[in-house]
Order: structure tokens, then C-alpha cells, then sequence
């Protein structure tokens, strides 16, 4: 699999919007990192149905939806997935996790993944391995953009590495999400991450987006 880019949305200006994403398009960014949030399973709000389905009217990006509410069946209805996007939902978040997996999964997307949290064992995984395409790996507390990583993230990085070759799923989407800076994004690849979220700490910290992303780039070659 190729590595990706995912350009988290609740880290660009609103008000600069439409040249962010005529930027992030003519660099051939491959997802729009879309935060929902709930302000009960993470202490933060997120962004909300009303402004994804005005920013799908200008942008034909597949979106990579990272759920962080509640009971998160409940708002799934509202996205309209499409067959390229990509979903994760938290282990926590749902009492019947693989039923909201196969949830998703009928709404229309082909990537249905599971979120971790720096604290979520590894061992969750082995009951769900067989059902999902992917797994985001946080490495930070969810919530906020703009946060340091947390200890010991690199090192369960090389822990996911190592569960998914143990069973064979050197197919799926191993994202990282969480202070993925040029420096963290050269040695999560190097671990084997393969589609990096990229917020604050790489392609929104400079003036120059153009460039970032470029820089980012060549740091998950
Ligand atoms: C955090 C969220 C992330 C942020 C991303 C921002 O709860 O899941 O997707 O948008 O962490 O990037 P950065 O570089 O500011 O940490
Ligand atoms: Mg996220």
C-alpha cells in the first residue's frame, strides 16, 4: 500500500478554507481527516454533519471520519459514507463494538476501522482483527489538536507493526493519529504506519502549507 496523507480539518482556518483545500487537492492530499466529537467521550466538540456535507459540494477528497462520541451508531446515519472513505470508531466508545463495526461497514464504506487510544491494550485487537480494515493508532488523548505524544506511543507503534504481521494483515491501513511531526512521521514509516494524519505539527504549523506537505512527503517515502 502506498503511504497517505490525511489533512486534519479542525486544524485549518475556517475562514481560509477554500485555498486551504485547492492547496491540499493540488498536492494530491489523499484524505480530509474529519474529527467528530461529542464533548462527552472526549472533552471537546467536533465538526458536525452540516459542515461535512457543505464541504463535500467543494472537494471531491475521500474524507477519513474519526468518530469520538458515545453510542456512535447514532450519529453514523448521518454521514452518507462513500465506498472510498474511511471510518474509525473507539473500542470504548460502543458496548457492542463488533455490531458497530458491521454497522458502518452496511452504511457504505470499504475501510471500516478501529481507533485505540494510547491506553487501550493491543489484546482488544485479536477478537476484531478478522473485521476490520484498518486500525488508528492515537498517539495522544483524543480530544485537541496541538497536544505533545504521549511516552511510550513509538514503542506500541512497533507493537501494532508487530500484531499485524503475527496475523498476516499486512493489508490494512495502519494510521497514526496525534503530533505526527516530520520527525515522528519519518520513524512511525520507518515502523510501518502507513497513512499519517497531519495537523498542527507538520503541514498547518508553517505560512507556507505548499511546501509542508511537500516536506511531509518526502518524509514517508
Ligand atoms: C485529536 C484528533 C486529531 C487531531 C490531530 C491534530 O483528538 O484526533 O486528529 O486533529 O491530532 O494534529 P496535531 O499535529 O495538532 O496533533
Ligand atoms: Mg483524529
Amino acid at each position: 500500500m502506498n503511504n497517505r496523507i490525511s489533512a486534519s480539518l479542525m486544524c485549518a482556518d475556517p475562514f481560509e478554507l477554500k485555498n486551504t483545500l485547492k492547496c491540499l487537492e493540488d498536492n494530491g492530499v489523499d484524505y480530509l481527516h474529519i474529527d467528530i466529537m461529542d464533548g462527552k467521550f472526549v472533552p471537546n466538540l467536533g465538526i458536525g454533519s452540516d459542515y461535512i456535507n457543505a464541504l463535500k459540494k467543494h472537494t471531491s477528497i475521500p474524507l477519513d471520519y474519526h468518530i469520538m462520541v458515545k453510542d456512535p451508531d447514532s450519529i453514523i446515519d448521518l454521514l452518507d459514507l462513500r465506498h472510498q472513505d474511511l471510518v474509525s470508531v473507539h473500542y470504548e466508545s460502543s458496548f457492542q463494538i463488533q455490531r458497530t463495526l458491521e454497522n458502518i461497514r452496511r452504511k457504505g464504506t470499504d475501510n471500516v476501522m478501529i481507533a485505540i487510544n494510547p491506553a487501550t491494550p493491543l489484546c482488544v485487537l485479536e477478537e476484531l482483527i478478522y473485521y476490520i480494515d484498518g486500525i488508528n493508532l492515537l498517539m495522544v488523548n483524543p480530544g485537541f489538536a496541538g497536544q505533545k505524544m504521549v511516552d511510550n506511543c513509538i514503542k506500541k507503534a512497533e507493537k501494532v507493526a508487530r500484531f499485524i504481521r503475527k496475523f498476516k494483515r499486512e493489508d490494512i491501513i495502519f494510521e497514526v493519529d496525534g503530533n505526527i511531526s516530520f520527525e515522528h512521521a519519518k520513524i512511525l514509516n520507518n515502523i510501518g504506519a502507513n497513512t499519517f494524519v497531519a495537523g498542527t505539527s507538520s503541514i498547518f504549523c508553517k505560512s507556507d502549507m505548499d511546501k509542508a506537505i511537500k516536506e511531509l512527503k518526502t518524509c514517508i517515502k
